[in-house]
């Protein structure tokens, strides 16, 4: 059966060339209207294949905050491999508002306007507001911490975010005792975002969490990574990053946070009911409809297989939460 693209787009993975050229091009016949040229087109972060120029790839904003990077290490928060690098990271992207090709991301941000930025946090808090993204980074205690990410799709990765934990945010405003999840929005801008024009998504990106897990020390609202301001494709000018659950829960370029009574939907179980729920945490033994969750790899390298961990080796943090 062809897919359509509400899946995951797990075929864009580093394999061998020619397993690339073939599932590029079952994957573009699957999306149907794009033309032969881009089937040409280099095919970017792939092992064996050579990157793109850092320059290029790694566009890194200039802003009322840019001053403030890097931002001091928290070393309590340690790693059981090495960083990815930073090209490889910037061009294996998920960010569905611009393309479902990881590895063009980077390509179609360009359009992509992030100052000026405003987050507004609305709902059960006593302190509501609209906040200047450069006011709100000033306010709260920048950080670097050097996290692991996963993907539902099985490729992780381990990135130094900078950023401040979402609970310094959550007790500025406030919650009313009835607060008992947060609710994320990104953006929604056709003219700036590609994917945004037409096709079966409903924009913008939203996403959800207990009050719980938003308040878990491990929770950041990021920045910044690898010791400089978000590029675009990372999800400037503020996303989400929650170690412990499927990276698609992180969602990028927030522009709403509300505090609700009631558990929210989310943009993927929306779209697939049928895959994880609400919580989405990082469990080997609970595998996907159509793949097993057992195993994940580092990117770029598809060989670099490693045994998944519970809670994505945070167990320590946050199996409380789920006992
Ligand atoms: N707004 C938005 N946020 C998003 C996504 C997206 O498509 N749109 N993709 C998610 C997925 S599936 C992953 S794995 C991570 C990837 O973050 P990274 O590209 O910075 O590694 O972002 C998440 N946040
Ligand atoms: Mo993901």
């Amino acid at each position: 059966m062809p897919r359509t693209n509400l899946e995951w787009n797990v075929d864009r993975q580093p394999v061998t060339p020619e397993n690339v050229f073939v599932n590029r091009r079952h994957f573009l016949a699957s999306l149907g209207a794009i033309g032969a040229a881009s089937v040409a087109a280099p095919l970017g972060c792939v092992a064996d294949t050579p990157l793109p120029p850092r320059d290029k790839v790694i566009r890194i904003p200039k802003t009322p905050t840019s001053g403030l990077y890097p931002a001091e290490r928290n070393g309590k928060y340690t790693l059981d491999r090495p960083i990815t690098d930073e090209l490889v990271a910037a061009t294996f992207i998920n960010f569905y508002e611009f393309t479902l090709d990881k590895t063009r991301v980077w390509r179609m941000v360009d359009q992509f306007i992030i100052r000026p930025w405003t987050v507004e946090v609305t709902g059960l808090v006593r302190k509501p507001g609209r906040f200047d993204i450069d006011e709100l980074i000033r306010k709260m205690p920048l950080e670097e911490r050097l996290y692991r990410h996963r993907c539902v799709e099985t490729w992780a990765m381990a990135v130094p975010w900078t950023g401040f934990p979402l609970a310094s945010l959550v007790k500025m405003v406030e919650p009313k005792a009835s607060a008992k999840y947060v609710r994320f929005v990104s953006f929604n801008r056709p003219d700036q975002a590609p994917n945004q024009r037409g096709g079966p998504y409903r924009w913008p990106y939203y996403e959800g969490l207990t009050i719980a897990e938003a308040n878990n020390e491990l929770t950041l609202l990021a920045t910044g990574i690898y010791g400089h301001e978000l590029p675009k494709q990372h999800g400037a000018p503020i996303r989400l990053v929650v170690p412990w659950k499927y990276g698609f829960k992180s969602i990028k370029s927030i522009e709403r946070i509300e505090f609700l009574d009631h558990q929210p939907p989310t943009f993927w179980n929306d779209l697939q009911p049928n895959e994880y729920k609400f919580t989405a945490n990082v469990e080997p033994h609970v595998p996907h409809p159509r793949w097993s969750q057992a195993h994940e790899w580092l990117i770029p390298d598809r060989s670099d297989r490693r045994e998944t961990m519970l809670y994505n080796g945070y167990g320590k943090y946050v199996a409380p939460l789920y006992g």
